[in-house]
């Protein structure tokens, strides 16, 4: 059994990490647009609107706003199916509380759609992609506020009409999960546009924040369904399976309670509902969480169709003495795993995480499955000839290829396609950088900002057009 003949390769970008305009054709201002640039070593900063003598190298990202037909081009020269990217929330309404849709910003994407159809390149799109409209993190402080969910729905259902003969694959929001990890500001404010006050208690203003969304999520595909019945609607996972760092029980359970705390929000897309542990932990820390009996029948009538998910690693963990309940924390509970290798930028490469994920989701949700993000980050150098021999990358793709077909042939996974990140280099989420490069079309601009933005093709672009033609068969 080999992959279905419909299987959808491609490869996924973000509005915020490629377009740049920020500020261009009525777009209003998004959270990311006042993230700073950082390195490996330093967070990005999110600044209270744009200031003078800082770098937002989202501003500009690859230019891909002006760009996009000949990137597209390129895209469909390597045989793409799809193309996952996102819509900025700020084109179409600039501050988020606009009656009328921004004319300008949705003739964008319809041009954008149009360029991918005319290549039989299926558009993949997420609504939510780390950013909403700067304006509504002022005013309502991000999701913090119930108002959101109406704000948002209203975006959702905006995007579904006036698309609906361009778009059949939907997700809402992007790695809804990562802020899981509350004393990781960076991933709380991207996800829900929350900046945390010094004396508030995070998890729980994070498992508010985090309801809302699932509601406004389950909301958007309830009326999408309507809309478009044959559009597919899915949610947004990172997975980044976590392992016990030994055997012994009490890391298993850890591993596990880890899962749970880390995963729910999957559980809560796919299936309706909280699950129990996550019911009892709110009760155990008493946290009073806004969830009325109407939120409770909106999720049951919002579930997925189908799940996406990003995989570019495992985690590992090892109980610790004094946390007697089991609580997941997890920005200081990792431990590295002496069983795999790391990138440059120290996340943990393991391919077979990939066929464990695929198990996991499977055999939990009994769900298609869609790998929208996968990848590594990397440095590349550019010989003089203008070549790019990016075999680590290639290395990298074929291996979680291949553990990747396993799961469909050996575990009957039931996989609907591939989107690898970043197919056409551009800005690191994390980091803000250029160089931490995934594509495999090569971008000429530095992480000061300068150069030409010319596109150049790497080895992976090559070898990437013969894993489609294939099908999977020639790695
Ligand atoms: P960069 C954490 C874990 C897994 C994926 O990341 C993550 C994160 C957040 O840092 O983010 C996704 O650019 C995200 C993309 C992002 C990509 O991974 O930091 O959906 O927006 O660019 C790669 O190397």
């Amino acid at each position: 059994m080999s992959l279905r003949e419909d299987f959808l390769w491609g490869g996924a970008v973000a509005a915020h990490q490629l377009e740049g305009a920020y500020d261009v054709d009525g777009k209003g201002l998004s959270i990311m647009d006042v993230a700073t640039a950082g390195d490996a070593q330093h967070h990005r900063l999110f600044t209270d609107g744009v200031l003078k003598g800082e770098i937002y190298p989202n501003h500009t990202g690859i230019d891909f706003y002006h760009r996009y037909k000949e990137d597209i081009r390129l895209f469909a020269e390597m045989g793409f199916k799809c193309f996952r990217t996102s819509i900025a929330w700020t084109r179409i309404y600039p501050t988020g509380e606009e009656n009328e849709p921004n004319e300008s910003g949705l003739q964008f994407y319809d041009n954008l759609f149009d360029t991918c159809l005319e290549y039989g390149i299926e558009p993949v799109i997420t609504l939510s992609h780390f950013e909403m409209p700067f304006a509504l993190v002022k005013k309502y402080g991000g999701w913090r506020d119930r108002k959101l969910i109406d704000l948002f729905v209203k975006f959702a259902v905006t995007c579904f009409k006036r698309y609906r003969y361009k778009v059949k694959y939907w997700m809402t929001f992007n790695e809804i999960n990562n802020q899981a990890n509350y004393n990781n500001i960076g991933s709380v404010y991207s996800n829900s546009g929350i900046l945390y006050n010094s004396d508030e208690c995070r998890e729980q203003t994070m498992y508010q924040a985090s309801h809302y969304e699932l509601v406004a999520s389950a909301l958007a595909i309830d009326q999408g369904r309507k809309i478009d019945p044959d559009a597919r609607f899915g949610c947004m996972i990172a997975m980044c399976p976590i392992y016990p760092a030994t055997c012994s029980p009490e890391d298993v359970l850890m591993a596990h309670k880890a899962m749970q705390k880390r995963y729910y929000y999957a559980d809560v897309h796919a299936w309706g509902e909280y699950p129990a542990n996550i019911l009892a932990l709110w009760k155990r820390k008493q946290y009073e969480i806004d969830v009325t009996k109407e939120d409770l029948d909106v999720l049951k009538r919002g579930v997925v169709d189908y799940i996406g998910f990003s995989y570019y690693m495992s985690f590992a963990i090892a109980k610790k003495e004094r946390n007697i309940n089991y609580d997941y924390d997890e920005a200081h509970d990792l431990v590295s795993n002496p069983f795999v290798a790391m990138s440059d930028w120290g996340w943990q490469v393991d391919s077979i995480g990939l066929r464990y994920s695929l198990n996991w989701f499977t055999d939990r949700y009994r769900l298609p499955l869609f790998i929208v993000e996968n990848g590594l980050g990397a440095y590349d150098q550019v010989e003089e000839d203008g070549s790019i021999h990016d075999s680590y990358r290639i290395n990298y793709l074929r291996d979680h290829i291949q553990q990747m077909k396993l799961a469909v042939s050996e575990d009957g996974v039931d996989l609907m396609g591939y989107t690898p990140w970043g197919c056409i280099d551009l800005v690191s989420f994390s980091t803000g950088e250029m160089d931490k490069r995934y594509g495999f079309i090569y971008v000429d601009k530095k992480n000061d900002g300068t150069g030409t933005l010319q596109r150049l093709k790497k080895d992976s672009f090559y070898w990437y057009k013969k894993v489609i033609e294939s099908n999977g068969e020639i790695l």
